[in-house]
């Protein structure tokens, strides 16, 4: 046995981060740039992105690629990682975070755009930033892949059944990949947090601020800092060792039904 300490960092590595314009997106943009990643960044929001890119240099990313990206145009998604800079082309990480939620309804009255944006976004998305990225991953023989999912894969709340849905979905899609992958040294986690004080419930709520500031009254949040350093952690486990699925809740949260929440 020998005692060396081994904890990886990530120098160097290109970590392909979707959805990084906002939330959890961005503290994971953050949280590689502090272990000396590349980062690939993409969203819709670019001027978002474009003024993130000095600051994570500044805090130790060893360089910054951004480009603009909505995950739901499979055709898009093809051409941006086809055409990557050949010196970004080996992605090495990806973390498929790009999603969303919207409205908050009993299924029977709720608004098909709302689904449609949400299975667009969070399941077929996700798909195709896989479908693009994995086979150069399986290829090099080296690669690891993050999805984001959510406590709301495990437990169906009220009026939540479509968003909730895509997320079951995300936690199939990830094991089906885990298994396509076995006999490469591709890895595959699932990190699935419960409530995270983000821009999720203002865009839940079609920028209903007040509706949305009141999910997070009375209790304790995650942050999006607490989820970045779970994704962080995951990826940087020794290359043996698969982190299949992470579960994470605050203190506040027991799951996605149950809740500490103080009277105000
Ligand atoms: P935010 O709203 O803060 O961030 C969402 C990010 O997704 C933004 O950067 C947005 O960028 C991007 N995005 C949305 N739609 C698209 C699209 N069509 N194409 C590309 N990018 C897109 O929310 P969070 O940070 O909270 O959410 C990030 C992920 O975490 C989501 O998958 C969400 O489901 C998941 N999650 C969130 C939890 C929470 O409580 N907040 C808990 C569990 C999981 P832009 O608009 O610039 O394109
Ligand atoms: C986001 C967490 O429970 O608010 O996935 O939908 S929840």
């Amino acid at each position: 046995m020998t005692y060396d300490i081994v904890m990886g960092k990530l120098n160097g590595s290109i970590v392909l981060i979707t959805g990084a314009s906002s939330g959890i997106g961005e503290a994971c943009a953050i949280a590689f740039a502090q272990e000396g990643a590349r980062l690939l960044l993409s969203a819709r929001r670019m001027d978002r992105l474009e003024e993130a890119k000095p600051k994570l240099l500044s805090v130790g990313a060893e360089g910054v690629h951004v480009f603009p990206l909505d995950v739901r145009d499979r055709a898009a998604v093809e051409s941006a990682i086809a055409n990557l800079p050949s010196e970004w082309q080996a992605i090495d990480i990806l973390v498929n975070n790009a999603g969303l939620s919207r409205g908050l309804e009993k299924l029977y009255e709720g608004k098909t755009q709302d689904w449609d944006e949400m299975i667009d976004t969070n399941v077929k998305g996700l798909l195709y930033v896989t479908r693009a990225v994995v086979p150069g991953m399986v290829k090099r023989g080296k690669g690891h892949v993050i999805n984001l999912g959510s406590t709301a894969s495990e437990i169906t709340y009220p009026n939540g059944a479509v968003y909730c849905a895509t997320k079951a979905a995300e936690l199939s899609i990830s094991d089906g990949l885990r298994e396509d992958v076995l006999g490469t040294p591709v890895r595959v986690t699932s990190v699935d947090p419960g409530m995270v004080e983000t821009d999720f419930s203002l865009v839940r709520f079609h920028g209903d601020a007040e509706r949305a500031a009141k999910v997070y009254q009375g209790l304790i949040p995650l942050t999006p800092t607490d989820v970045a350093d779970a994704i962080v952690w995951s990826a940087t486990r020794p290359a043996h060792v698969n982190i299949a699925r992470m579960v994470m809740t605050s203190i506040d949260q027991a799951n996605s039904l149950l809740f500490n929440r103080k009277q105000q």
